[in-house]
This record gives C-alpha cells, structure tokens and sequence, in this order.
C-alpha cells in the first residue's frame, strides 16, 4: 500500500497515479500533456464529473524538482480530493462545478536527477548550446517580464532564464495546454519553502488590478491554514513578499486571463528548507488543503 508519510521515486508516483485514476474511474483521469526535455511523459491527472469544458483550475508541484514536499504534498492532496468526493459537501459542490488539472511532477527529468545525482537539482535538464552548464529555471522561463530583473542570463546561475521564453518543455506544454484549454481561471503553483502564499506580480512591484481581492482571499487562506498547526505563513505579492522574479508562472497565468494566480511556499523557514523531513509529509499537507480550498471555492463562487 502507498505510504503518503515517505518520499518516492518518479516511478512510484506515476504507478501510484495509475491506481488513483483505477480506484476512482467516474471522477480521475490521467492525461498526458507533452514530453519532458529528456522524454519522459508529463501527467496531468484531471477531475472532472462531466459537463463540458467546465471552469478549470490548474495545480503544480515540483516545478523545482528538489522541493520534495512539494510533489509528496501534491500526492496526499489529489488522493484527498478524491476520496472526499461524494462525502465532504465542500469538496463534491466543488467538483460537480468546477474541473482540476494537477500535474505532481512538472519537472519530472529534474526529479529522477534529485534520486539518481544531486538531491539538490532545481532546473530542468536541457543542454545549453553555448555552455556546459545544464538546465533553466522553469520559474523563470515563463513569457511575463521574461529575462528582466530576478532571472538571469548566465546558464550556470540557479535562475537562468533560458535561451528564451517557453523554451522548456515542460513549460511549453503547460501554456499550450491553459491555452487550448481556454477556460482555466485558477492556478496555484506550489514551491517550497519559505511558508509564504504569494500572488502576482513578481517580475514589477506595480500592484496588479486584482491585489485587494487576491490579498484579501489569501488572509482567509493563510489564516485558515495556520489554525491547523500554528504554522505561520507570511503573504502578499511575490515581489513585496520574497524578491522580484521575472518569467514565473504565476504571472504569465494572470497576464493570460487566469485571475486567481497564486504560488505557495510550503514549510519550513530553512531549519531543513528542501531537505525536510518526511515525517513532515502529512502535516505539512494537512495544514495547506484548507488554504488550497479556500482558493478553490472563491473560484468556484467568481467564475
Ligand atoms: O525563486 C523562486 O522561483 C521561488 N522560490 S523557490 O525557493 N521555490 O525557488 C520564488 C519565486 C516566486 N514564488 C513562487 N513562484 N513560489
Ligand atoms: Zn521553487
């Protein structure tokens, strides 16, 4: 039986999304939206309960392939959203509505990188034409301020941008996807860590037309998650909250008509930062699904 409380292997998770989609046959499909740089299939596991083309939310984890809780929280959350289905009112009201796109592992050549070389491997692993160094950071390689201030042009920096915008696979394949899918008007993009829920913009300090209703949503969310455990989390915008960041994800979604665009920055403060504990999995999960509903049900209450 799958145990939620360890760390798995890329292999694990996608066997494991197998028997989610077999046990909930009528709510969880899996699709795959494109391949990696080193071709592997990205996943994206959709619920749905039918209708057409309903309004979409879209959720990642692992965009940044060392920030295991991430993806380990992604596995606890889908397996939830599941399984309350048909028994917690909030979670069936919101799924007879609404449909979610959650793709665990976004990074997924990163991901077998962490296992097999360097538990500390951030970006994709693209081979860059004019340097040794592999690989960009697919939060910067979004096309929203692309290669301004909070990225950089050195492809052995941490947050190089990339040759340029969407040029990561894993990023093109996410854009083309929003895009052709034409009616997502959430995302929530999850990093760790820094215990923080940020909102656009990142890549300029201007306030976005939405911040008092992004701000306000994500004082409930964060409030909410810290009644769970006393985990505090700080919020506001990602250049107010954690530095400017140019080319992320949550910016270009709220520049290409996805209005609740956040990011979370899962536990901890930097005692074990990307190395945390597993025995913190479960907890850490369990503190962040009331905030992630939060989200889910504004957007399920403005579509
Ligand atoms: O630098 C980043 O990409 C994010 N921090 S992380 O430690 N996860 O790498 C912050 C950038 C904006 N925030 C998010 N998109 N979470
Ligand atoms: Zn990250």
């Amino acid at each position: 039986k799958f145990n939620f409380a360890s760390y798995h292997t890329l292999e694990e998770i996608y066997d494991w999304m197998d028997t989610l989609v077999a046990d909930h046959p009528n709510l969880v499909s899996k699709i795959q939206i494109g391949e990696s740089y080193e071709k592997r299939p990205l996943y994206v596991l959709k619920f749905s309960t039918g209708g057409s083309n309903r309004p979409a939310v879209w959720l990642d984890t692992g965009i940044h392939s060392r920030e295991w809780v991430t993806q380990a929280t992604g596995v606890w959350t889908a397996n939830k959203l599941a399984e309350d289905y048909g028994h917690d009112p909030t979670v069936t009201s919101l799924l007879d509505t609404v449909d979610i796109f959650f793709e665990i592992v976004t990074n997924p050549d990163g991901y077998a990188f962490t296992h097999s070389s360097n538990r500390l491997w951030r970006k994709t692993r693209s081979i860059n034409a004019a340097s040794s160094c592999i690989g960009v950071d697919p939060n910067r390689n979004w096309d929203a301020g692309f290669g301004d201030t909070g990225s950089s042009s050195n492809p052995c920096s941490e947050t190089y941008h990339g040759p340029y915008a969407h040029s990561e696979s894993e990023v093109k394949s996410i854009v083309d996807f929003i895009q052709s899918h034409g009616n997502v008007k959430g995302l929530v993009s999850i990093h760790s860590y820094s215990q923080m829920l940020m909102f656009p913009y990142g890549y300029k300090r201007t306030p976005a037309p939405d911040h008092e209703e992004l701000n306000e949503l994500a004082k409930k969310a964060v409030n909410d998650l810290t009644a769970v455990y006393g985990t505090e989390y700080t919020y506001g915008s990602i250049a107010d909250t954690i530095y400017l960041a140019a080319g992320t994800t949550v910016d270009w979604a709220y520049e290409n008509g996805v209005k609740y665009s956040y990011t979370f920055e899962l536990r901890d403060t930097g005692r074990y930062g990307f190395l945390l504990p597993s025995s913190q999995i479960i907890p850490t999960a369990t503190e962040t699904w009331p905030a992630l509903l939060d989200i889910l049900v504004h957007i399920q209450q403005h579509p």
